[in-house]
């Protein structure tokens, strides 16, 4: 017998006592795991292959109920927002998704690792790489399923989608399964060192915790850099939109146009913003974007793009883009809002949406004595129900596939997203895939998830500006600039109001909207007294209803309830003030 082999002996029993712990293995899923979604993260940024975490994510979005997932987001946003990491409601409901995603992905990792550890103290595994291998293969194999059923923004081949993530999923575990067995292996070394078992421990620990460290390290290093990498290469995970943009002080402001250079239809309206307004035409790369898409976008061939409507009609068709392009138009400015914009919230925009009459496409399927609605998809498999009555009864349902006189960007439907008047962005789809005449109204993708089965707007009204940097004088008063928007969907604003220190309520002067189917731009000039003050507003109907005024969160309805905001104004000294008149 050898040396080593009479050591070994001996030692055999105190090395089961001197395995790397779970505990020790949660800590390698914490410093290994980042490194993996940094390899994630390049692949899906520089060869369109599947991010996992947000995969996961979406899957587990669609899976669980509804007011779990929405309450989960709800109460990141607040969180997030609570740390000063967003103001914008629109960018931080997608930042909270994604930091959720990021999360659930490090656990799992962490999960994955800490069983390893435990099934190899088990097993007493080998000093091979094949465990580790197996367990990788193990922890990807759901995973790759998920994948593969949720995205839809992998642009690769499923072949080397697969490859990739077998790659990185048995790369992980290999990796894994090697940090195990050298841990173990620096325990055993320390028995063979030391026969006294108490020092040998605590030495075991310390070069442990060293060899941990390094190991982070590298992977803190590999996370670092291909994050950077990952977002040189693109910039696909940014919304675009985020703040709200504004009508500027000072300077005149220039005339906005369509995007194919048409002076907007108001133009001439003497009522002009108050500075500091957001802009009544929404530039459309800000125009707001809410989906349940948390990786990259769907996209389409605009030459192989066709649309099937199949189902309970006399004539099932299938449309190419051209098809649908050639049949009579018609175009509206359009404010479109998320039920979840909080009030005085970034998820509204108002843009020239352009498309086709569902009534005429009516007409064209000839739907059976039994269909009853529309059951519109979308690429994410985002589902919503159209009645048919609804359609019979408005022609300005429509198949929309210009946004601003062009296709629709990618993040707001391409090529194609339904319009129906007076309701929340919840019921209209975007990236439609197919559509379908059933013979039954259904719930849609966020009914079933307990939101509104109406979603019809409800009223609103926001100050967007007391316009502190554009005082004036009028005679002897000094006057502050205060303005906004007000909406009530398609039943239009007669009035809106504002007070000032809970004092009477004062008529504002009403912009001409772009359209019936627009938010109505409002200002109100006061003549200030120096010092804090609390200004509300309040708006009626078209009809002359009253907005709700009590406050009412977003669910499921929703959000109700007045603005207010709260400033202090100053008078300018002599010559300081700015020439502005309203
Ligand atoms: N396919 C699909 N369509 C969708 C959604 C979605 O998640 N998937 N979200 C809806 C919601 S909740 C809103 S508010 C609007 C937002 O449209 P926008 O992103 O163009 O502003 O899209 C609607 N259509
Ligand atoms: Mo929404």
């Amino acid at each position: 017998m050898s040396d080593y082999q009479e050591s070994e002996m001996k030692i055999k029993p105190d090395s089961m006592t001197n395995s790397p712990s779970p505990l020790t293995g949660a800590l390698v899923g914490l410093v290994t795991t980042p490194a993996l979604i940094a390899l994630f993260f390049i692949g899906s940024q520089f060869a369109g292959l599947p991010f996992v975490p947000f995969d996961l994510f979406d899957w587990i979005a669609r899976t669980l109920p509804g007011d779990v997932v929405t309450f989960g987001i709800d109460t990141m946003v607040d969180t997030l927002i609570a740390l000063g990491f967003g103001s914008d409601l629109d960018s931080t409901a997608k930042l909270a998704e994604r930091t959720m995603a990021l999360g659930i992905f490090m656990l799992t990792g962490i999960v994955f690792s800490t069983i390893v550890f435990l099934v190899f103290n088990r097993l007493r595994a080998s000093n091979s790489y094949l465990p580790g291998i197996i367990a990788g293969l193990i922890l990807g194999a759901p995973l790759m399923a998920i994948s593969f059923d949720v995205n839809i923004a992998a642009t690769a081949s499923d072949a080397l989608n697969l490859i990739w993530m077998l790659l990185l999923f048995g790369g992980f575990g290999t990796t894994v399964g090697w940090i195990y067995n050298e841990l173990r292996s620096i325990g055993v070394r320390q028995q063979i060192q030391h026969d006294d078992a108490a020092p040998a421990a605590s030495a075991t620990a310390l070069d442990r915790r060293q060899f941990i460290v390094r190991v982070g390290g590298a992977s803190a290093t590999l996370t670092v850099f291909g994050t950077g990498v990952g977002t040189f290469l693109s910039n696909t995970f940014s919304d675009g939109g985020g703040e709200i943009p504004r009508v500027a002080s000072g300077d005149a402001a220039p005339i906005p146009a369509t995007g194919s250079g048409d002076a907007l239809p108001n133009a001439g309206d003497p009522v002009t913003p108050a500075p500091g307004t957001r802009l009544e035409y929404t530039p459309v790369e800000n125009h707001y974007r809410i989906d349940i898409v948390s990786g990259g976008l769907p996209s389409f061939d605009e030459d192989t793009y066709t649309l099937p409507i199949t189902g309970l009609v006399a004539n099932e068709v299938e449309w190419s883009l051209d098809d649908i392009k050639n049949m009579p138009a018609m175009s509206e400015y359009i404010t479109m809002s998320c039920i979840s914009n909080r009030i005085a919230g970034s998820l509204i925009s108002t843009t020239k949406w352009t498309g086709v009459s569902f009534q005429h496409i009516l007409e064209q399927l000839q739907p059976s004595e039994n269909a009853v609605a529309l059951k519109i998809t979308g690429a994410d498999d985002f589902d919503e129900f159209v009645s048919l009555d609804l359609i019979r009864q408005d022609e300005r349902i429509m198949l929309t596939y210009y946004f601003d006189d062009a296709p629709l960007p990618q993040r707001n439907g391409y090529p194609l997203r339904i319009h129906i008047p007076d309701r929340y962005g919840m019921k209209q789809p975007k990236w439609i895939t197919k559509i379908e005449v059933v013979d039954e109204m259904g719930d849609g993708y966020w009914v079933r998830r307990g939101w509104s089965e109406e979603a019809r707007v409800n009223a609103t009204s926001v100050i967007d500006t007391v316009a502190t940097d554009s005082l004036y004088r009028e005679d002897s008063a000094w006057m502050v600039p205060v303005g906004g928007m007000a909406w009530a969907g398609d039943r239009g604003i007669s009035k809106v109001e504002v007070r000032v220190d809970g004092g009477d309520w004062q008529e504002a002067r009403l912009r001409t909207p772009l359209s019936g189917r627009a938010w109505t731009i409002w200002r109100y000039d006061w003549a200030f007294e120096e010092g804090q003050h609390d200004f509300e507003v309040r708006c009626y109907e078209g009809d002359g209803t009253m907005q709700v005024l009590s406050e009412r969160g977003v669910r499921p309805d929703g959000a109700t309830g007045i603005h207010s905001l709260r400033e202090t104004l100053r008078q300018p000294e002599d010559g300081e003030a700015q020439q502005e008149t309203s």
